[in-house]
């Protein structure tokens, strides 16, 4: 390889780490003596300035880039965006808190320089000479359990397939671009199983850091997130993950309305109209925190005043979402009154479909 070719893209995904970005671009400079190389953060407009700290670098070093992403989150698809911005003919993941082992790059690159077959190198903690660090118990357990599923998902001989540390050769990237799911943070597993005929890879051991600066984002929602996305390998293009998500949340939400309904009508005797104002407002404001936690946890609405607001709103789009659903329903009963439960269940389905996309754009639509 010409030494003068820009042989690396390094993509570092970010979200409220500025204070690492200075040093993440010193550890990367140190370990690429002597190779051609760029590093592009992607940041998802932290308010916490990150972005700025990359672009500070970035005006005296024009190897450093920053793309900031505008009203979107998400690990997987930023990675895959870095990926696609470069004209380098290989490209890394790595995180960028420090927690990976840097040094590890100029390996990874010669790996493909011995082996050209190789389409993936893949930074390993379970293979011998890798490991976990200072984990704590449950973190193991969970990605120890997470392991073994991906591993079946994925019927190939990978010890760490949650990697979130690899390099790729760019043109495999960018052919299973449009394949990818995007959704969550195991880029790797979603590339992996995105290739209709299994990657070569190969693995290189590593030993997981413990982060200094800033907090893990992922922590708490690793379980979640996991089955989100074999859910979305799965289904995901017969009904997408969100509208699954908000549609059994809607019928959790019924649930609530009749539980409260018929405690309040049934068991203290209020009056039934009364029970049904009740029973309307608590499953509303049930299922406006239960997709405000779950199915827009990567847009959730945070402090009282923001809560107040989205709350409404979200009140508001449901109003009419019901008048929508009613209207609806009474029309396909009128025109034909045999089927009455598909007129009943034509109406709802149009008040979720009208509720989802009304209350996406203006409940959860800016943050
Ligand atoms: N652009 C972007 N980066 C993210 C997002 N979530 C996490 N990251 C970054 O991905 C890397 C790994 O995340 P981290 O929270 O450290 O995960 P952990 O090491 O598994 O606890 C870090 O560099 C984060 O800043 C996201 O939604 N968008
Ligand atoms: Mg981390």
């Amino acid at each position: 390889m010409n030494s003068e070719l820009l042989d690396l893209a390094v993509v570092i995904p970010v979200f409220n780490e500025r204070g690492n970005v200075a040093t993440m671009v010193a550890r990367i400079d140190a370990a690429l003596k002597g190779r051609r190389w760029e590093a592009i953060f992607v940041d998802d407009d932290s308010a916490d300035g990150t972005a700025d700290a990359v672009r500070e670098i970035a005006r005296v070093d024009n190897r450093i880039r920053v793309i900031q992403r505008i009203g979107r989150r998400g690990l997987s698809s930023a990675c895959i965006e870095g990926m696609c911005a470069t004209a380098a003919p290989h490209v890394a993941v790595i995180d960028g808190d420090g927690q990976h082992d840097e040094t590890l790059l100029p390996d990874m690159l010669d790996a493909f320089a011995e082996d050209t077959r190789l389409d993936v190198v893949i930074g390993s903690r379970f293979v011998d000479g890798g490991g976990t660090g200072e984990w704590d118990h449950d973190r193991v357990a969970k990605s120890a359990l997470a392991t073994r599923l991906s591993r079946r998902v994925l019927e190939a001989d990978l010890n760490d397939p949650m990697s979130g540390f690899f390099m790729i050769r760019a043109d495999v990237v960018r052919r299973l671009a449009p394949n990818l799911s995007g959704i969550g943070f195991k880029i790797l597993l979603d590339i992996m199983t995105a290739a209709p005929k299994p990657l070569h890879f190969k693995e290189l051991p590593y030993v997981f850091r413990v982060r200094t600066e800033g907090e893990s984002k992922l922590d708490h929602v690793v379980a979640m997130e996991y089955l989100i996305a074999l859910y979305d390998r799965a289904f995901g293009r017969i009904v997408p993950v969100r509208f699954a998500m908000f549609s059994a949340i809607g019928g959790m939400g019924v649930a609530v309305h009749m539980a409260i309904l018929s405690a309040l009508y049934v068991g203290l005797g209020a009056s039934f109209v009364a029970g049904q104002i009740a029973a309307t407002l608590g499953a509303l404001t049930f299922n406006f925190f239960l997709n405000n936690a779950l199915t827009y946890r990567d847009r959730r609405l945070k402090g009282p005043k923001r809560l107040f607001l989205g709350w409404l709103s979200f009140a508001v789009v449901c109003g009419v979402g019901l008048i929508a659903n009613v209207g609806i329903a009474t029309y396909l009963h009128e025109v034909q009154d045999s089927y009455w439960a598909l007129s009943a269940i034509a109406g709802i389905l149009v008040g979720a479909v009208w509720n989802f996309a009304l209350s996406s754009r203006f409940t959860w639509g800016r943050y």
